[in-house]
C-alpha cells in the first residue's frame, strides 16, 4: 500500500519502523513535525526538551543503554548541539543513533542559511541525505544500520523542501521488531564513554579509521550510484536537488550521492571517467564540487548555479541555459508576478499579548534586545519596538554587553517563554553574577507559538498532552536569586508601564514576566469595538499598534469587525476615545 507522507512523517515512520524507542528534539522549522507525528506511535518514549543539546544528549544517553534512539532538530539546533555531536562520535554508542537535521535553504523561517553538511566534515560524523519521502522513511533506518555498524552516530540531513513536500511511501501494516523482553543493562565502559583527554586521545585514531572504513563502504552501499546516460554531459547531485537536476537534464549521465559523507572517491572517478563535462547541481555550499576540486577533477557548480536560497526545476532550467549546457525551452505561459499579489507582510495576530508589551516599550523610548519567536515580528514598522535580534536566547546577554560597554540608554531584553527555558536561563545567571542590571522581559504567552504550539517545560504537559510539572519561570529566577521580579499582563498598560518604569530606575537586575496566553491557543474573542467617526480626527495614533483590523478610510479609522478578536488595546491608544467599547 502507498501513502502520501510528508518528509517529516516518513522520518517519524521510518523511525517507527526501524526500532527507535528513544527519540527527543526540540521544535524549530521545518524539523518540528518529525517528532510530533513519532509520538503518535504506540510504545515508543518522545519527548520535547528545553533545548537541542539536551535533546541530543537524552538520545545519546538512550543509545548508550542500548536502545536505538533519535534527535531531531533544525540546522541551527545542530548549532546550539553541536558540542554533544562532535563527543557522541568519539564515544560511539551500543545502539544506533540518528540525528535528522532539517536545513532551511532560502530561510523560509529561520535567522541564517547554512549548509549541516559542513558538520559531518567538521565533526567526522556520517550523512546521508534522502531526497524524497520514500528515501526519508528507509534512509533512517539505514543511518541505523550504519550507525550500529561502525559505531557512530548518523546525520540524515533534511532540506525544507523534503521536510514538507507529501510524496508517496510504501506503507506495511507491520509494526515495529517487538521491544526486548528484559529492561536494557548499561554495560560499564569508562574507557570508551569517559572523554577525559587519555580516553579522548585512544578515541580519536577510532574515529579517522572508521572515516575511512565508511568512506569504503561509501563505494560500495547502493545509497550511492551512477545513472547511465549521455557520455556528453556528467551530472553529480543529491538531495531534492537531484529530482531538479533529473527533469532538467534528462538524457545526462548521473551520479547520485545519497551518502554526502564520507564521500565515495573511486565511485567519483570512475563517473568522472565516463563523461565529458561534470556539472555539480547542489543547493547552498560547494560541499561536492569542493571535494570534486579537491581530487583533480575538472568540474563546474557554483559558476553556473548560485551559492544563496532554494533551487527550483525553473531556477535549475535557467541557469543551466544561461551556461549553454541545455537549449531554452519554448517561453512558457506568462504567469502573474508576485507583485501582482496584494502584499500580506507577517504581523502579530489581534489580541496577541506581545502587542501590547512592545506598544509600552516603544512608547517608553527604550533600547530592545529581542529574540526569536512570534514578538520578533515587533522589530517591523509600525511598531519599529526591537532592536536586535541574532538567534535563541541572544537577547540578555546582547543587552549586558550594552549595558557593560557604558550605553546610557535605557536598555531591556525581551524574549518569549520557551525561548527563555531553551536558552535564557544561562544569560539571566551571568547578569546576576555579574552585577549588570539589566531588565530582562519573558513575554509569557504559554506557548511555543511561533513553531506551532509545542509543549514546553513550562505549559504543564508533555507532547502527548500529559499533565506535566510546571517549571514556572518565576520562581526559578527567584531562586537563581533575583530579587526584583514582577508579573504583569500587558494589556494593563497602566501598570506595565510603571513597573518599566520602576524597573529601569531600579541599580539592581530584575525580570519582568509579561504574561498573556496565546489568542490562538484560548480562542478567546470579545465583541469587537467600534469607532464613532464622529469623534475620531484620524490621528493614525491606533495604526500605530500595527493591528490589521485597523482600517484607514479616508475620514477616519474602521474596524474589520470579522479580523478583531476585541482584545481593546485600539481602546486604550486613542487619544480622542474615538474608539468604544462594546
Ligand atoms: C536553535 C534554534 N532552535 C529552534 C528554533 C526555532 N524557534 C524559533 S523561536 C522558537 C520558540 C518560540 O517560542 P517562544 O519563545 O515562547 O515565543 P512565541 O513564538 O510563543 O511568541 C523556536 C522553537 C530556532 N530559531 N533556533
Amino acid at each position: 500500500m502507498k501513502k502520501l507522507m510528508t518528509g517529516n512523517e516518513a522520518f517519524a515512520y521510518g523511525a517507527y519502523l526501524h526500532g527507535v524507542r528513544v527519540a527527543a528534539a526540540y521544535p524549530g522549522t521545518p524539523s518540528s513535525e518529525i517528532l510530533a507525528n513519532y509520538a503518535n506511535y504506540p510504545g515508543v518514549f518522545a519527548e520535547w526538551s528545553p533545548n537541542e543539546k539536551v535533546a541530543l544528549d537524552v538520545a545519546i544517553g538512550a543509545a548508550y543503554a542500548g536502545t536505538r534512539a533519535m534527535s531531531t532538530l533544525k540546522h541551527v539546533g545542530l548549532n546550539v548541539a553541536a558540542d554533544s555531536l562532535f563527543y557522541a562520535v568519539y564515544t560511539g554508542l551500543k545502539a544506533g543513533l540518528v540525528i535528522v537535521c532539517a536545513d532551511d535553504p532560502n530561510m523560509h523561517s529561520s535567522q541564517n542559511e547554512q549548509d549541516n553538511r559542513n558538520y559531518a566534515k567538521f565533526a567526522k560524523c556520517p550523512m546521508i541525505e534522502p531526497s524524497d519521502s520514500e528515501e526519508a522513511k528507509q534512509f533512517v533506518g539505514v543511518a541505523l544500520d550504519m550507525s550500529e555498524q561502525f559505531d557512530t552516530p548518523v546525520i540524515v540531513r533534511s532540506v525544507t523542501r523534503l521536510s514538507h513536500s507529501s510524496t508517496p511511501v510504501n506503507y506495511t501494516d507491520e509494526g515495529p521488531p517487538p521491544p526486548p523482553e528484559e529492561p536494557p543493562a548499561y554495560e560499564r565502559d569508562p574507557q570508551k564513554f569517559v572523554m577525559v583527554p587519555a580516553n579522548a586521545r585512544r578515541r580519536h585514531p577510532v574515529v579517522e579509521e572508521r572515516l575511512k572504513e565508511l568512506a569504503e563502504f561509501a563505494e560500495t552501499t547502493p545509497l550511492n550510484y551512477i545513472e547511465p546516460g549521455s557520455s556528453k554531459l556528467g551530472i553529480v547531485s543529491a538531495g531534492v536537488s537531484y529530482h531538479y537536476a533529473r527533469e532538467v537534464f534528462p538524457d545526462a549521465t548521473f551520479l547520485k550521492l545519497c551518502m554526502v559523507y564520507p564521500l565515495p572517491e573511486k565511485l567519483i572517478r570512475e563517473f568522472a571517467d565516463q563523461v565529458e563535462k561534470i556539472v555539480v547541481v547542489e543547493e547552498l555550499d560547494p560541499f561536492l564540487e569542493e571535494h570534486l576540486k579537491l581530487m583533480g577533477i575538472e568540474v563546474h557548480g557554483k559558476d553556473i548555479f548560485p551559492i544563496l536560497g532554494e533551487f527550483s526545476p525553473s531556477l535549475v532550467r535557467s541557469c543551466a541555459v544561461k551556461a549553454g549546457l541545455i537549449e531554452a525551452p519554448p517561453a512558457p505561459p506568462e504567469l502573474k508576478s508576485d507583485l501582482d499579489r496584494p502584499m500580506r507582510p507577517p504581523m502579530l495576530c489581534p489580541g496577541c499579548g506581545h502587542r501590547a508589551l512592545f506598544h509600552v516599550l516603544r512608547e517608553e523610548g527604550v533600547l530592545v534586545t529581542g529574540d526569536i519567536g512570534c514578538y520578533t515580528l515587533a522589530f517591523a514598522p509600525p511598531l519599529n519596538a526591537m532592536h536586535t535580534t541574532g538567534c535563541m536566547g541572544a537577547s540578555i546577554g546582547v543587552a549586558h554587553g550594552i549595558d557593560k560597554a557604558g550605553v546610557k540608554d535605557d536598555v531591556v531584553a525581551v524574549l518569549g517563554d520557551s525561548t527563555f527555558l531553551h536558552s535564557g536561563v544561562h544569560p539571566v545567571i551571568d547578569v546576576l553574577y555579574n552585577q549588570g542590571n539589566t531588565t530582562t522581559i519573558i513575554s509569557d504567552n504559554n506557548a511555543t507559538a511561533m513553531t506551532g504550539f509545542q509543549e514546553h517545560p513550562g505549559t504543564g504537559k508533555t507532547i502527548q498532552g500529559h499533565p506535566a510539572k510546571v517549571v514556572d519561570p518565576e520562581k526559578l529566577v527567584r531562586g537563581i536569586g533575583y530579587e526584583k521580579v514582577d508579573i504583569c499582563d500587558p494589556y494593563d498598560i497602566d501598570k506595565m508601564e510603571k513597573i518599566l518604569k520602576d524597573h529601569l530606575n531600579s541599580k539592581e537586575p530584575s525580570v519582568i514576566i509579561a504574561r498573556h496566553p496565546c489568542v490562538l491557543s484560548t480562542r478567546e474573542k470579545h465583541t469587537p469595538p467600534e469607532v464613532d467617526p464622529e469623534i475620531c480626527i484620524n490621528c493614525g495614533i491606533c495604526l500605530d499598534i500595527g493591528c490589521s483590523p485597523l482600517v484607514q478610510e479616508e475620514d477616519h479609522v474602521r474596524i474589520d469587525t470579522l479580523l478583531c478578536n476585541g482584545c481593546g488595546l485600539c481602546v486604550k491608544v486613542c487619544p480622542q476615545e474615538a474608539i468604544i467599547e462594546r
